[in-house]
């Protein structure tokens, strides 16, 4: 798995930065040359500080959401529009997710809503002591949302728990319907799947009834919805079920 894609990278490859506050954190330094651990101890290990977070958030209930998706479907847009509507109705805050720059923090920022980007470096996903780590950065009252953005892929963030509540997959119109077929492993892990860039439909040979059903034959507890994180289209149901979940 990761072990050939460079995510098991020494830690102290892996920053933390507030917008305009400079790094507030970089990775615990370990042994030089640290030989990689098996998959299975990588996991084991990232399991623990998941439960770890888990416990956290329940008990302050704190809804943490993980949202997942290749590259570009959308996911700092999604983010801007939906904290921009519940902005006075719920706290919220972020943790930003990519290699590197901190492009998307400071598109979070410009919404007031407080925001911690990691940058992993080489890694391709974020995992649970990136994300405890960076809760200790943010100042989240009880009662709230965390959206947790992870880095732009479709294969590894579906194998590293964050403590999270759900895993959100965001796919758009423009990737191709068959995406749940071809990436199960995100679709299977997934309690939510947004299907986002509606407003390009009629542009792109997708097929919305197709995709859902790809999905279904995944994961046929997955609940859907269809919106536009550009015009705003069918953005009222994902709001009211994020509201639901605190
Ligand atoms: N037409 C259209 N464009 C969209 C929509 N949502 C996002 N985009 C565009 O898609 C591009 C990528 O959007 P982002 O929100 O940055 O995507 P992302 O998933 O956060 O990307 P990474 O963080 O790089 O993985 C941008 O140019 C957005 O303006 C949408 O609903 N409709
Ligand atoms: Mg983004």
């Amino acid at each position: 798995m990761c072990d050939s894609c460079g995510c098991s990278q020494p830690d102290d490859a892996v920053t933390f930065t507030r917008p305009g506050g400079g790094a507030v954190g970089h990775g615990h330094h370990g042994p030089a040359g640290r030989v990689l651990k098996v998959e299975q101890d990588v996991l084991a290990k990232n399991a623990g500080i998941a439960a770890h977070n888990r416990d956290f958030f329940k008990a302050r209930n704190i809804v943490a959401l993980n949202l997942v998706s290749s590259p570009g479907s959308g996911k700092t847009t999604t983010l801007e529009r939906t904290i921009r509507a519940l902005k006075g109705t719920v706290e919220m805050a972020v943790i930003e997710g990519d290699q590197q720059t901190m492009l998307d923090a400071d598109r979070i920022n410009a919404t007031g809503a407080p925001v911690i980007q990691v940058n992993t470096g080489a890694g391709c996903h974020l995992d649970a002591d990136m994300v405890h780590r960076a809760m200790h950065q943010l100042d989240l009252g009880d009662n709230s949302l965390l959206f947790i953005e992870n880095v732009g892929n479709l294969v590894c963030p579906a194998m590293f728990d964050l403590g999270e509540a759900a895993k959100v997959v965001i796919i758009s119109v423009t990737e191709g319907d068959d995406k749940p077929l071809k990436y199960p492993a995100m679709f299977d892990a997934a309690a939510v799947c947004v299907i986002n860039k509606i407003d390009l439909l009629p542009h792109v040979d997708f097929d919305l009834a197709r995709c859902k059903e790809y999905a279904r034959q995944v994961n046929h507890r997955l609940q859907f919805f269809e919106i536009s994180a550009t015009t705003g289209e069918g953005m009222s149901g994902w709001l009211d079920w994020l509201q639901q979940q605190l």
